[in-house]
């Protein structure tokens, strides 16, 4: 098949999961054109059938704000019939599915348009009464839409009152690369001694995902044992973040990483992942970590309880229960059976439900079944 990808290129969880879907697919023998405002940053190579249409940005002084969502409709329309594409998948319903909708009435082919709905444009946006009938509207006009959990399939149908099937795709990661990386050498180069317990964070610091929780968390752990806490990303909760960590005084035991790209490499290092947002279509990253063998303590929020099953791979509790959140820490990191068993667990839940292989096998068919019935 030609299949065109459209996602938001340098940030987040979505846009990993668009490009990563790409390669496999690409694997596959499909030729693959990703029609974005700059390269996926995780197309960090040449590949043979992968193509990139890089949608200009007109910055004419007749426009108050350059007009992302026209260009990028008209580069759409424009690709559709020149590389002949069978399949337009768009990433977010917002501004993507609407701009496909569009670009299906301006071109000559007949194309199928594919959304993925993966969580702010709905949990939101949605949730904004100027921008919902048009999400709806982009929802509803897609000729195959799915969400990457049963969660935000079922809030998707709650706030907007859509009315089209919404199929549950769930993320994954490459297995190649989110693998047991066993690199003790990093730990000695960040100062973690062999004794203490190293507790992983990952995000972009948005509000959504009470980073502060994560400090105050990590407080009751090093009061009751030895431990380090990993911070990796940024974003607008940071500054908060760090005059936390200063009052509570854990400069010493809290490394602030910035953004990182071999998550691999930190998540072998780490014993624990904590992820305790408000608002979580799914957590990639708590995926991430799980291949990698790590064990999680997360939040009952949106699709988290999908992905951490409670007693096998992590634990679950309440959002800001910070005093359960410690205790279930803590039983994880006090003993070496509880992490055995869930690390073994975890690495074999990702082969179990959440298979590349399987999924872009879902992607796939969804594509077949959506050409046939157009
Ligand atoms: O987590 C973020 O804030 C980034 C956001 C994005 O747009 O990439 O992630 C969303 O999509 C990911 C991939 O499907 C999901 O794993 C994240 O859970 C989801 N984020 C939220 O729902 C807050």
């Amino acid at each position: 098949m030609k299949i065109g990808i459209t996602c938001y290129p340098t940030v987040g969880g979505s846009g990993v999961i668009a490009t990563e879907l790409g390669k496999l697919l690409a694997e596959r023998g499909h030729q693959i054109h990703f029609i974005a405002s700059s390269v996926p940053f995780r197309l960090n190579r040449l590949y043979a059938n992968i193509y990139y249409h890089e949608v200009e940005i007109n910055q004419y002084s007749v426009f108050q704000y350059p007009p992302y969502d026209l260009s990028l409709a008209s580069k759409m329309a424009e690709v559709i019939d020149r590389e002949e594409l069978d399949i337009l998948h768009v990433h977010y319903a917002m501004p993507h599915a609407i701009c496909a909708f569009l670009a299906k009435q301006m071109c000559k082919r007949d194309i199928a348009i594919v959304t993925t709905l993966h969580g702010t444009d709905i949990t939101i946006l949605g949730q904004d009464a100027s921008l919902s009938d048009m999400i709806r509207f982009g929802i509803d006009q897609s000729d195959a839409v799915t969400a990457v959990s049963n969660s935000l399939a079922s809030q998707t149908r709650d706030y907007l009152g859509t009315t089209v099937p919404i199929e549950t795709i769930y993320n994954f990661v490459d297995e190649r690369i989110y693998t047991h990386q066993g690199n003790d050498a990093l730990r000695e180069e960040y100062g973690i001694k062999a004794h203490e317990a190293v507790v992983i964070h990952v995000s972009n610091f948005r509000k959504v995902k009470r980073t502060p929780d994560v400090v105050k968390v990590f407080r009751k752990i090093r009061d009751a044992m030895p431990a380090k806490l990993l911070l990796v990303g940024d974003g607008p909760d940071m500054t908060e973040v760090r005059k936390q960590i200063h009052t509570e005084n854990l400069t010493d035991d809290v490394l602030l990483l910035g953004k990182q790209d071999n998550l691999a490499d930190l998540f072998s290092i780490s014993q624990l992942k904590l992820l305790l947002s408000e608002k979580e279509s799914f957590g990639l990253v708590l995926l991430e970590a799980m291949a990698c063998g790590v064990p999680s303590v997360g939040t009952r929020a949106g699709g988290i309880p999908e992905v951490i099953e409670e007693d096998v791979t992590g634990y679950l509790a309440d959002i800001g229960d910070i005093d359960s959140i410690a205790e279930k820490s803590l039983s994880i990191l006090s003993s070496e059976d509880t992490q055995k068993r869930m690390q073994i667990a975890a690495r074999e839940a990702v082969k179990r439900r959440f298979s590349s292989e399987e999924i872009v096998s879902q992607y796939e068919t969804l594509y077949l079944n959506t050409i046939r019935r157009d």
